[in-house]
């Protein structure tokens, strides 16, 4: 697939998905300093593109695992905002019934098996996921997305080995942001990242994880590959966060990781603007652009509104989903 092959129909919806959830986490960025969250939120402003880009091609049959950052990943999926800002806030209309909050939104209904707060956590269930899809003769596949600290865990090189063993249709998609937390990912990384498929025979590339016609093109081919029983790809998406690891970390850190100079030279390749770039190439009118934006502005108000007036979980509720 190549990015030419986007029509500009589909570019909108793209940017209107990114919009939406640029929306979202701007507002969980003002109410977390507001103080009305009962959590801590890590933030996906900067790299919707790769959800967006990697979800276009997926339906609800698809399985998808993400990260501690994952609000962006349930967003690209599934429409159900008012869902998921109630999960975040905690209350009992979340799609958990505010037991999973933040860093654990899930929707198996939507093929979204859930952020995860252990780092690699969502890479061996996704090859699960994959493996089930296969027995099943079905041509559904899984995709997970970690992050450039997660491609250091044991766990990516044994989802390769086996993905690569049973050609399980399983989708590699690493978030490289340049960052674990507050160490940047050249001081604790050795190598290249997609090149940690080569020794398995499983095909690895670098994308342009800001560039959603990119994203799009290379995770269309790889998912398209997987489906066809071809079998396993790693994606590393190049991006980079423009919030902090997580929200309020300025009142705990006693100095800064990285300089505000180069924060704000990586906004100049941000995924919205590239992306509103390639709308205005495309000749997309302004107003198109425009009514995309309010209908995604008043969906997300919405969505705030019936979280933040959500009643909490009743009690007793926490003796609810036990095995035992
Ligand atoms: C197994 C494990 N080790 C450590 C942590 C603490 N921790 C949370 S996020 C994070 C950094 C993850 O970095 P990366 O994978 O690059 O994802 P990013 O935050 O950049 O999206 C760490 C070390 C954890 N949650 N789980
Ligand atoms: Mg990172």
């Amino acid at each position: 697939m190549s990015p030419r092959e986007i029509t500009s129909e589909k570019l909108l919806q793209m940017y209107g998905r990114m919009f939406r959830i640029r929306q979202v986490e701007e507002r969980l960025a003002t109410v977390q300093a507001a103080g009305e969250l009962p959590g801590p939120v890590h933030l996906y402003i900067g790299e919707e593109a790769i959800a967006v880009g990697v979800c276009a091609h997926l339906s609800d049959q698809d399985w998808i695992c993400s990260t501690h950052r994952g609000h962006g990943h349930f967003l690209a999926k599934s429409d159900e905002i008012q869902k998921m800002v109630a999960e975040v806030y905690g209350r009992a209309t979340g799609v958990c019934g505010g037991k999973g909050g933040s860093m654990h939104v899930a929707d198996v209904s939507k093929g979204i098996l859930g952020a995860n707060g252990i780092v690699g956590g969502g890479i061996a269930l996704a090859a699960g996921a994959a493996l089930s899809a296969q027995t099943r003769g079905t041509r559904n596949v899984a995709v997970v997305f970690f992050g450039d600290g997660a491609a250091n865990q044991g766990v990516l090189f044994e989802a390769l080995n086996i993905a690569a063993l049973w050609r399980l249709p399983l989708i590699l998609v690493c978030e490289n942001n340049g960052y674990s937390e507050f160490s940047p990912t050249a001081s604790v990384t050795s190598g290249e990242i997609w090149n940690r498929a080569t020794p398995f025979g499983v095909p690895g590339r670098p994308v342009d994880g800001n560039d959603v016609r990119e994203v799009w093109a290379a995770a269309g081919e790889a998912i398209e590959r997987a489906r066809s029983g071809g079998g396993a790809t790693l994606l590393e998406m190049r991006t980079y966060r423009l919030r902090g690891h997580v929200e309020a970390e300025k009142s705990f850190l006693s100095r800064s990781y990285r300089s505000d100079a180069e924060v704000e030279q990586r906004r100049e390749r941000e995924p919205l603007r590239l992306a509103m770039a390639a709308l205005q190439g495309a000749g997309v009118t302004a107003d198109a652009i425009a009514k995309v934006e309010e209908k995604e502005r008043a969906a997300v108000r919405a969505a705030f509104e019936y979280a933040a007036e959500s009643p909490w979980p009743a009690p007793g509720a926490a003796f609810e989903h036990m095995f035992a």
